[in-house]
């Protein structure tokens, strides 16, 4: 039997020009973003291709963190970019990987989606919190300040039943959970491509989807702690506000405000 998200399955079905159109489906793999940059070392790919697959050995999470979900279960894939804008603004990819993964969730189901900066796809259950996605954009950075060729990776919580969700500090949610229903994984992927593509090329001709996803922000306004990767540094203060990159601006006690970039951080937020 065909998989359900092998190649055939899901391009015809797409309406891109170029998003998705170079697809590659693996029935395992160790993990998406890194199979694309691996490919990358060899061989070119076109902007848009899209490495898709049911099972990852080694998912990756930020910060060397693992990503794990049951075989079949879930959406697991990784998008190439080569974006002609500043370094700093490589952040507006994971906006727009959650803000397309939002709308088409919502589009398909009747769940609410909230966003925890930097990179989490988040659901109040019961009052509390849970991870219903995540997403790793990793750049291959050029000089000039280019960042060459960047990969977004999504993770998303389709068909987890509650028995097998992984174990994180952050407990984990998945669709099926949250509606009682199994969910179309291709109809959910096609969705989601479809939604990128246009915000890509909105965001590249210069317009900054970060006003949008501000607005679902559950962080905003929150006491947060931020703790540095290397140097365990930790900032305790309020998450005020977010820049031009998306990074987020935390007041500490003495009225400092720091700026704060997704790669080198971890953020507890008393939610
Ligand atoms: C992320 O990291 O949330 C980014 C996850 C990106 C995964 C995708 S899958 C396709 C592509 N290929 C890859 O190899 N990766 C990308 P982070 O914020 O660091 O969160 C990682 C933490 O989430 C882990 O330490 C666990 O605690 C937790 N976790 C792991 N798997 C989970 C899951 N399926 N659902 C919810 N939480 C999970």
């Amino acid at each position: 039997m065909t998989p359900e998200l092998e190649k055939n399955r899901i391009v015809p079905q797409l309406n891109t020009r170029w998003l998705g159109q170079h697809y590659t489906y693996f029935a395992d793999v160790d993990s998406t973003n890194l199979a694309i940059r691996q490919t990358l070392d060899r061989d070119p790919l076109p902007a848009g291709s899209i490495y898709v697959t049911d099972f990852q050995s080694q998912g990756k999470g930020r910060l060397n963190r693992r990503w794990s979900a049951p075989r079949g279960s879930s959406l697991l894939f990784s998008i190439l970019f080569q974006p002609d804008w500043p370094v700093e603004q490589h952040s507006w990819l994971t906006i727009i990987g959650a803000l397309a993964v939002v709308e088409a969730i919502e589009q398909q189901t009747a769940v609410l989606v909230d966003i925890k900066w930097p990179n989490d796809l988040v659901v109040k259950i019961d009052g509390v919190w849970h991870k219903l996605a995540g997403i790793l954009t990793e750049g291959m950075f050029s000089t000039a300040g280019f960042p060459g060729s960047i990969v977004l990776g999504i993770g998303l919580n389709v068909n987890i039943q509650m028995q097998e969700m992984p174990p994180g500090q952050t407990p984990a949610t998945s669709l099926m959970a949250l509606t009682g229903q199994k969910i179309n994984r291709a109809a959910l992927l096609i969705e989601i491509l479809n939604r990128i593509e246009p915000r890509y090329e909105t965001a590249a001709a210069g317009q900054s989807p970060i006003p949008q996803w501000q607005g679902r922000l559950i962080t905003l306004g929150q006491p947060v702690r931020v703790t540095h990767i290397h140097s365990r540094k930790q900032i305790d203060g309020i998450a005020e506000g977010i820049n031009q990159y998306g990074h987020l601006l935390v007041r500490d006690a003495s009225n400092e405000v720091h700026t704060v970039t997704a790669g080198d951080v971890t953020l507890q937020t008393p939610v």
